[in-house]
């Protein structure tokens, strides 16, 4: 019988990543799980006029690129999966054909669609009947501004179907729609875990596009002929994960049965605590926290944090100007630099398109009266100090929501190999921070393949695989008086430039 072994795919906003993984018994008769990157590629926006959009069958093409590669490494999988960010979708017509491009979530069509919105229906409804925080990317507000603007794709389509789903449907042409995901869409009611058929009436668009979401652990059907031909490989199975990368990256935290909270740090910053109910009450809203579907039947209090975008964006800015910088020697400058000279509000929502960040950067330095960064390493020390910072409100607003303390923060993602965002994090938030794994995504959706495949019993036994098999890095405090006046500032500053 083939080997227990998993393919999985994890697409970020900046890049993606093809890993495979191993259940392995160890001599002490333990399990380890043994994992290996197959394939990484670039992934970014492309402007097409005013639109933004994904490169999908770019995306498409990796993927199998990335099982090729697998199977020439010697590895058998037996199944596969992928996990995506959240919110964006493919339109489907009646010949089971993509009806063009999809969006990206930063295209700029849902601009002011929060404020209509919430005007039209009364934010305290609308949030209770998600439970998300209003962001301008929720597939609610990009699929009204097709329904209000006519568009002819949403006229032609039959089916909807999320970014994982979407390229799963192409590599098995099946249809379906993974629970995690259909959680970020601001259209599904956590209170009866359906649809909302009302609201999508009420804004013009067909309630006949979705299907009915299935847990992650699904099943979904090997991939078809075509592609075992192309790819001449055995078969596959595909199972619907933790779809939504910041699910699969949660079910990957190294925690045990205490309360915890967590910090998904990679082009968004996602922190909060696993529960196992939403919070609908209307505290949630007014501190902007969503309660996102997770793995396990669980639900994420969190907030979405804009991240290490800002740094991405400033990156991109410096390689497009002909003197490219790598994030070790820029982290490096940032040590090397001035401690707390300025700071941001990361969320301040100039942050949120892209483009200009550094000039973005430098002119709210000048509104709130502080020194503007002069060099690369004092912009990056600026956006990682007001991270930090602002992981701290919200670790204390996620305990405050909650009813809670946290021993710590367990950071994961991408973003923890910037050790200097670690050390400030801890020391901003006042806890020690426990780092890792950096491949949380992947090893999350990993971890359900192998539910799936009937090797691994639960959530919990998931997670202590997870912590006998990836050490994490511990980072203590420091410096207590200088992060509480740090603090002081910080919250200033941002009520200063929100009022
Ligand atoms: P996503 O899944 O959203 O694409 P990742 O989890 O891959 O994001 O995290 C990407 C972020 O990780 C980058 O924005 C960068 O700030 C950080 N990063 C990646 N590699 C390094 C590195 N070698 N050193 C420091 N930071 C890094
Ligand atoms: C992080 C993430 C986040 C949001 C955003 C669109 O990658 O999935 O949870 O949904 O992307």
């Amino acid at each position: 019988s083939r080997r227990a072994i998993a393919l999985a795919f994890d697409m970020g906003a900046s890049s993606g990543r093809a890993y495979v993984g191993e259940l392995a018994a160890e001599a002490d008769g333990t399990r380890k799980l043994k994992v290996a990157e197959m394939h990484r590629f670039e992934n970014e926006a492309v402007r097409v006029g005013k639109h933004l959009h994904w490169d999908i069958l770019r995306l498409l093409q990796e993927i199998k690129r990335g099982i090729r590669k697998t199977f020439q490494a010697g590895y058998d999988p037996r199944t596969l999966g992928i996990d995506t960010w959240g919110v964006d979708f493919g339109l489907i017509d009646g010949g089971g054909e993509l009806l063009g491009n999809p969006y990206h979530y930063r295209d700029p069509q849902t601009e002011g669609l929060i404020e209509e919105l919430s005007a039209r229906f009364g934010a305290d409804a609308l949030f209770a009947s998600s439970g998300l925080q209003f962001m301008p990317f929720n597939t609610i507000y990009q699929l009204y501004a097709m329904s209000r603007t006519g568009s002819a794709k949403l006229a032609a389509a039959r089916t909807l179907l999320l970014t994982p789903d979407l390229l799963t449907y192409l590599l098995t042409g099946v249809p379906a729609c993974e629970f995690t995901m259909a959680t970020t869409t601001q259209l599904f009611d956590p209170r009866t875990r359906s649809w909302n058929k009302t609201l999508m009436r009420e804004l013009g668009i067909p309630e006949t596009l979705f299907l009915e979401p299935v847990a992650p652990g699904t099943r979904i059907g090997p991939l078809s002929e075509e592609v075992l031909e192309e790819l001449r490989i055995p078969p596959v199975e595909a199972v619907a994960v933790g779809s939504h990368d910041t699910a699969s990256a949660i079910a990957a935290v190294p925690a045990g049965d205490e309360p915890f909270a967590y910090l998904v740090c990679g082009t968004w910053s996602l922190l909060g605590t696993e529960l196992a109910e939403p919070v609908l009450k209307p505290e949630t809203l007014a501190l902007s926290f969503s309660n996102e579907g997770g793995v396990g039947g669980k639900y994420q209090l969190l907030e979405n944090i804009m991240g290490l975008w800002i740094l991405q964006e400033c990156k991109r800015e410096w390689d497009d100007d002909g003197s490219p910088i790598g994030y070790p020697e820029l982290v490096e400058r940032a040590e090397a630099a001035e401690p707390l000279r300025s700071l941001i509000d990361p969320d301040d929502a100039r942050f949120y398109g892209p483009s200009d960040m550094t000039s973005k950067i430098r002119a709210f330095c000048r509104e709130t009266g502080q020194p503007e960064p002069r060099d690369r390493g004092e912009f990056a020390r600026c956006i990682l100090e007001s991270l930090a910072l602002r992981y701290r409100q919200a670790f204390e607003q996620a305990e405050t929501l909650a009813g809670r303390k946290f021993a710590g923060l367990h950071m994961v993602g991408g973003g923890i190999q910037n050790k200097l965002l670690c050390r400030l994090s801890a020391g901003a938030i006042g806890r020690p921070v426990f780092a890792g794994p950096a491949e949380a995504s992947a090893i999350g959706n990993l971890l359900l393949q192998f539910v799936a495949q009937g090797e691994i019993a639960d959530l919990a036994e998931a997670r202590r695989l997870v912590s006998d098999s990836f050490p994490a890095d511990r980072y203590e405090p420091d410096d207590r008086e200088a992060w509480e006046a740090a603090y002081g500032r910080f919250l200033a500053l941002s009520a200063a430039s929100k009022a």
